[in-house]
């Protein structure tokens, strides 16, 4: 058998770990021929808890998880690590405020890159998950000076995926029908959808809905504030869908984007699109050998340019307080 790829995972004992630890373990992101060791970062008080989801993992006898280890530690636990799924953050507690919030996860996610610097595997790749997951990126990745920049990238898959179906149910297709979607931005309120350069069956998307009071006023929106609709309807958060989006994600990257299609990953932008250097958006990629290109050329409409534009000035203002609390 091939040698084990270790995984990395932190907030193991939340919600979506409870969901991603048993996707990873039965092959899901590597496929069916490659064990996985699986690394369980949490803090202290939660490593009881962790403890159980362990037995879990142990009483599922996955073929393929050769070996888990867990802690409070993030040198021991990214230790060799290949994959880092940043999935555990501060979330927002009554009467926090923004800067509040960016400095709680500002400590977690500088403190993170750090020992991904100085301990991950050469080759590690690094997803997060954790909100606000494009600015969280960011502040890992500028405390990881020895990784290269372009391997943080923060999930926008979820929405990627939630845009697909919202599309497919208007349409009275297949979500297999739909493709070339992309979400750009920032994952938060401001993301935006793109159908303008989705296909329906190899069609123009936008034409063939030719519906714009829908495209601004149902489809954008509902795609946008799905989160909120997931909270009021289950009285939690997204959960088995986030870890969903994660592994396909990381599996994606690692593996390679099916042929004819892109994802939506936001990665940090080289300037493509108009979307200043460094900040890390969302964009369409293809990738292949565990890289990932950003899909050039693509026309932007007014409307598109628009959106794109807000999404990505909120995310230079999250840059801007973040730099403010000296956490970049
Ligand atoms: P939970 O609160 O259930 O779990 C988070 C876990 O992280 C907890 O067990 C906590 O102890 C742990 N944790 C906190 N600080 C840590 C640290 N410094 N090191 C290691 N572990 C730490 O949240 P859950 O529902 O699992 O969501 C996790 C994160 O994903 C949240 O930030 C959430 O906002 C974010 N989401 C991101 C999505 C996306 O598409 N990018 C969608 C789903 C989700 O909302």
């Amino acid at each position: 058998a091939s040698t084990p790829v270790k995984i990395a995972v932190t907030g193991a004992a939340g919600q979506i770990g409870y969901s991603l630890l048993f996707r990873i373990a039965s092959g899901a992101i590597f496929g069916p021929d490659r064990p996985v060791e699986l690394r369980l970062l949490e803090i202290t008080p939660a490593l009881k808890a962790l403890e159980g989801v362990v037995m879990e993992l142990e009483d599922c006898a996955f073929d393929l998880l050769s070996d888990v280890q867990t802690g409070d530690d993030p040198a021991k636990i990214f230790d060799g690590v290949n994959l880092a799924l940043l999935v555990g953050a501060r979330p927002r507690s009554k009467g926090m405020e923004r800067g509040d919030l960016l400095e709680a996860n500002g400590a977690i996610f500088s403190a993170q890159g750090k020992a991904l610097n100085d301990h991950a595997a050469d080759d590690v790749r690094v997803l997060i998950t954790g909100n606000p997951a494009n600015t969280n990126a960011l502040i890992a990745r500028h405390n990881a000076p020895d990784i290269p920049a372009e391997r943080f990238n923060a999930l926008t898959r979820l929405d990627h995926n939630r845009a697909k179906a919202q599309v497919a149910a208007k349409a009275g297709v297949a979500v297999s029908d739909v493709s070339h979607l992309t979400i750009w931005g920032n994952h938060s309120a401001t993301q935006y959808p793109d159908l303008y350069n989705t296909l329906i069956a190899g069609q123009n998307a936008a034409k063939v809905i030719n519906d714009q009071e829908w495209l601004e006023n149902d489809f954008l929106p509902t795609v946008q504030k799905r989160g909120a609709a997931i909270i009021e309807a289950r009285g939690a958060s997204s959960a088995a869908s986030a870890a969903n989006a994660t592994v396909e994600h990381a599996r994606d990257w690692l593996l390679g984007t099916p042929s004819g299609d892109w994802v939506s990953q936001a990665v940090p932008s080289d300037g493509s699109y108009g979307v200043p250097e460094g900040l890390i958006s969302s964009f369409p990629v293809t990738t292949s050998g565990g890289e990932y290109t950003i899909v050039p050329g693509l026309e932007i409409n007014e409307f598109s340019r628009a959106k794109i534009d807000a999404s990505v000035a909120e995310l230079a203002e999250e840059r801007d307080a973040v730099k403010a609390l000296g956490l970049i």
